[in-house]
């Protein structure tokens, strides 16, 4: 097992490559010029390009089937030290017995690198949404082999792990386009990528934001700070409103100018991290980014996403906009009388089940004028619908996080790569 013991500035071990060559264009916080346009100054011959990287099913970079385990973090409270050698030697015994858990949770994240590195270099103003979306979405099929004939009948066992969020400005969270949405990302645009891949349920959600802008570098080194301040702050029965104190200290020490005004950098107050259980993004609890005063404790063998949000606006979100995002209610079992209801639901719980879908994903499965049957499960409580969550309009916010575990011995942020 490789072993960091120091936290702040962590090595770590790249990502294998593929075959060929393969881009390092610098996108988090970088500075790309305003018209670094893609596909400028090409020939366009009739010819058909051949592809120099096909993506391939991650098996096939792992022959042995073990992933890569990701960075590991001492736990720095007291109460988590293994204080005898006997203690470790029964803390390694009972993580040994989830050995091959934690292998699935590692594949699902060596698959959410390649495929954000993937994205990242080709991330450019003038791009629509809905291309950056299809671009993470195909990676993560063919990386999980969701499209495999072998594999089709089994929809659920691998793939996205919930809908691509790609979120702009004020908008902080839940936005992916619908259908038909016309939406290119700009040059001044600050962009919350937030996508998810699962392995037998087993859900790895991470995210970052994006700017070409370097004006936007203090909010976004803000909330990577923050961040890393409650993945250090995160531990087996820790508070989670202690974590939450720590994210905010953090976060509102920093200052950033835009367009020639000043602001300090505010925590999203009402948006949080949460633990995650095997199908369910959200397994019930959630980790603040300001002190909330919840005296609940994470627990030995939880997973949970560490994200933060940072803003120059109001500091809290309302829904506002057309929804995309949704996912079956796992503890409503009523049947919808409506028959369009009822065929709606039986696709959503033989393709998604519990886990988040949008409604791109709805109608690359053939279903058509699904909207009033969908919005009367929403009505019902069949399903929760996930609208976009706003700050006020003007303001910029950004997002980091990472899904890590905690092991009796120690934690590990099975998503952190060389990017972030
Ligand atoms: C809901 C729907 C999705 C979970 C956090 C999140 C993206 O805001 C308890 C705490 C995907 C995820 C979620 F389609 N949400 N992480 N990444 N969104 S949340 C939440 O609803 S519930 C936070
Ligand atoms: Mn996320
Ligand atoms: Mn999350």
């Amino acid at each position: 097992m490789s072993d960091t013991a120091e936290v702040s500035v962590p090595e770590v071990a790249a990502v294998p490559e593929e075959k060929g060559p393969i881009d390092t264009g610098a996108v988090v916080g970088g500075n790309a010029a305003p018209d670094a346009q893609a596909g400028s100054g090409k020939k366009s011959k009739n010819k058909k390009k051949k592809k120099k990287n096909p993506i391939k099913k991650i098996e096939t970079y792992y022959p042995e089937g073990v992933y890569p385990e990701g960075e590991w973090m001492d736990y720095d409270n007291d109460f988590n030290l293994a204080r005898t050698t006997d203690e470790e030697k029964r803390y390694l015994q009972r993580d040994a017995e989830r050995t091959d858990h934690w292998n699935e949770v590692r594949k699902g994240a060596e698959i959410h690198k390649r495929v954000r590195r993937n994205v990242q270099n080709k991330l450019k103003p003038g791009m629509l949404l809905s291309d950056i979306a299809d671009i993470i979405e195909n990676a993560t099929r063919k990386y999980t082999g969701a499209e495999d004939l072998k594999q089709m009948d089994d929809p659920k066992s691998q793939g996205i792990g919930f809908p691509t969020g790609l979120s702009l400005n004020h908008v902080a969270a839940h936005f992916t386009p619908n259908s038909g949405d016309k939406t290119v990302l700009k040059y001044e645009d600050v962009m919350k990528v937030d996508f998810g891949v699962q392995v037998n349920g087993n859900i790895i959600d991470s995210a970052w934001t994006v700017a070409f802008d370097p004006q936007y570098d203090n909010l976004l080194a803000a909330v990577k700070d923050a961040t890393y301040t409650g993945i250090k702050e995160a531990g087996i029965d820790v508070r989670l409103t202690d974590i939450g104190e720590a994210i905010q200290e953090v976060m509102e020490s920093y200052e950033v100018e835009i367009n020639g005004e000043t602001f300090q950098v505010k925590p999203c107050r009402n948006l949080c991290g949460h633990n995650i259980a095997p199908y369910r993004i959200h397994g019930g609890k959630s980790v603040p980014i300001v002190k909330n005063g919840d005296n609940t404790k994470m627990e030995e063998g939880e997973h949970f996403a560490i994200e933060t949000f940072g803003t120059t606006g109001r500091g809290y979100v309302v829904q506002e906009g057309e929804c995309s995002h949704y996912a079956r209610n796992a503890d409503t079992h009523t049947s919808p009388s409506l028959t369009s209801a009822k065929k709606l639901l039986k696709t959503i719980d033989d393709n998604f089940g519990t886990l988040p879908f949008c409604r791109r994903y709805l109608d690359r499965l053939g279903e058509e004028k699904y909207l009033f049957a969908l919005n009367s499960l929403v009505k019902q409580g069949a399903v929760q619908d996930y609208p976009p969550l706003v700050d006020v309009r003007g303001s910029y916010t950004a997002q980091f996080e990472h899904t890590i575990l905690l092991h009796p011995h120690k934690k590990e942020i099975v998503s952190r790569g060389d990017d972030y």
